[in-house]
């Protein structure tokens, strides 16, 4: 009996770690014009396995992702890469700092409809890692990302180890 709760637990456990968000870019605002997208990144940790939706009215923006240079200078990637449908859902499917723009009319260069976020390399609950409650390497972690990000990947990965052992053992 004991040892069956205790599978329960590890199970739980193990797919806290691999559960994946939604976030919802601009959270009740959707997609729009004039709204601070740095600040609403500001606070959130992204990883792998996330995703972002876009939320807008159909033909009044779109979702381009494009590169650094393209992000910074608000180029237009071809009208056919654009995203469309006013519920456009991005999974970040790579680690690293990922861009995305409007592509209509000026909204990027004099709405300030643009994102650019740093997605972490594996995904993890607040309930499993400490560190996101106590905030301490977080605050760091959008300017450079590599010592911080090489740290949590190795402490995922002996959390990891540890829940197979674990389930190992019990099993
Ligand atoms: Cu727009």
């Amino acid at each position: 009996m004991a040892s069956k709760s205790v599978i329960i637990f590890v199970a739980i456990a193990f797919l806290s770690i691999v559960s994946a968000k939604d976030f919802i870019v601009g959270d009740d605002k959707g997609w729009t014009i004039n709204f601070d997208y740095q600040t609403w990144a500001q606070d959130k940790e992204f990883y792998v396995g996330d995703k972002l939706v876009f939320r807008y009215p159909v033909g009044a923006h779109n979702v381009f992702k494009v590169n650094g240079t393209a992000f910074q200078n608000c180029s237009k990637p071809p009208l056919s890469e654009a995203l469309i449908t006013g519920n456009d859902t991005i999974v970040l499917a790579t680690p690293g700092r990922k861009w995305y723009i409007c592509g209509v009319a000026q909204h990027c260069a004099v709405g300030g409809q643009k994102l650019v976020i740093v997605v972490n390399p594996v995904a993890m609950s607040p309930s499993v890692a400490p560190w996101r409650s106590f905030g301490a390497p977080t605050q760091a972690f959008p300017a450079t990302g590599s010592a911080n990000s090489i740290v949590l990947a190795s402490f995922q990965s002996i959390i990891a180890a540890a829940l197979a052992v674990f389930i190992v053992i019990v099993v």
